[in-house]
């Protein structure tokens, strides 16, 4: 058996130890108000997020609230997708608007914003729309190692012009291999996406309206290995992009009331947030750094890691979970294996 990691790679590891897990706190390096009339690209002091479902020339999820992190200053980037073991990812973002829409913690089904009309229609059964983080895809010229908040919102039609399905940079669900899908459409294509989480607080009854200030938290269902895959995938990169949208329309329609009664966030450039950074939107996020065999986290992988894994299974400790599904089983001990034993 030998170690892949050399001391090479070691010493590359800044502020975190090679094998052990590494806590990242961090507020986003960048804001963006993704909306094809918003004129002041990235600088603006607060981010709507609203739908315009089913309005031709608009996408369904016209207004997404875009977020960047540069995090290889932090977590050294570069070392391969499969060295990556994230295990927590928590982003916050705090609300600007008082008491104007109402809180929903559980996801909607697409048909509940299909006109009433339509035989496929349903009810929505809880007061509100759910803000919804979401990963997000890229098209045109754009990509992640160019984008930025100060990029334009489309390089491949006039602007302005007709938006719809023309962002650069859009909310997304992405498979394990990276492959991205635009669910900025969602009702259009009744496609039912399932976010990365949707945005919860403690403070507010479901259904309610939700005061300034109050700090929506989206704990990220690393359950599923897509969602693992692409933090992975963004840390080997060097950096994060992530999209907060909510389906909460812009105008009256299905579902949607009066209308104009959706989540605002406070941006970095606030006024209130430049003064106050825990008002800005901000990531927690652990990972740990290596081999994925090196179950113990001592930068080898040799017999120690295979005794270890192996009490941990007769133990039923989430140290057996080696796929990170959220469930211990015969799988987890033959993909163990399988990687052990290629040492
Ligand atoms: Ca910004
Ligand atoms: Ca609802
Ligand atoms: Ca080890
Ligand atoms: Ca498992």
């Amino acid at each position: 058996m030998k170690t892949r990691l050399t001391l090479t790679a070691m010493a590359f590891v800044c502020g975190c130890v090679l094998g052990q897990t590494a806590q990242y706190a961090a507020p986003a390096s960048g804001d963006r108000w993704m909306y094809p009339f918003n004129f002041s690209n990235g600088f603006e002091i607060t981010a709507p997020t609203f739908g315009a479902i089913l309005e031709s020339g608009f996408d369904d999820r016209d207004s997404q609230f875009l977020l960047s992190w540069e995090t290889a200053a932090s977590i050294p980037n570069g070392m391969g997708e499969d060295k990556y073991h994230v295990s927590r990812v928590v982003v916050r973002a705090t609300v600007a608007n008082d008491m104007i829409w109402r809180y929903d913690p559980t996801p909607d089904p697409t048909a509940s914003f299909y006109p009433t009309s339509d035989p496929q229609f349903v009810a929505d059964e809880d007061a509100g729309r759910p803000v919804e983080l979401f990963g997000v895809g890229y098209r045109n010229s754009a990509s992640s190692a160019t984008w930025n908040e100060y990029a334009s919102f489309s390089t491949g039609v006039p602007d302005p012009g007709p938006a719809e399905n023309w962002r650069d940079v859009f909310a997304a669900t992405l498979d394990a291999g990276g492959i991205a899908t635009d669910v900025s459409n969602q009702v259009r294509q009744r496609l039912n996406p399932i976010a990365l989480a949707i945005g919860s607080t403690p403070l507010v009854a479901p259904g309610s309206l939700v005061p300034a200030g109050t700090e929506i938290e989206f704990d990220v269902d690393l359950c599923d290995p897509a969602n693992r895959a692409y933090f992975a995938r963004a840390l080997d990169e060097g950096r994060l992009h992530l999209s907060i949208t909510s389906l909460e329309p812009a105008s009256g329609g299905p579902g949607g009331g009066a209308g104009g009664e959706y989540p605002r966030f406070y941006t970095r450039e606030n006024p209130s947030a430049v003064s106050d950074p825990s008002l800005r939107v901000r990531i927690e996020l652990e990972v740990r750094l290596g081999e994925h065999a090196d179950v113990n986290g001592d930068t080898l992988v040799d017999i120690l890691d295979f005794l270890d894994f192996i009490g941990a299974f007769g133990d039923g400790d989430v140290l057996a979970d080696y796929d990170g599904n959220c469930e211990i089983d015969i799988l987890d001990f033959l993909d163990f294996f399988a990687d052990f034993g290629g040492y």
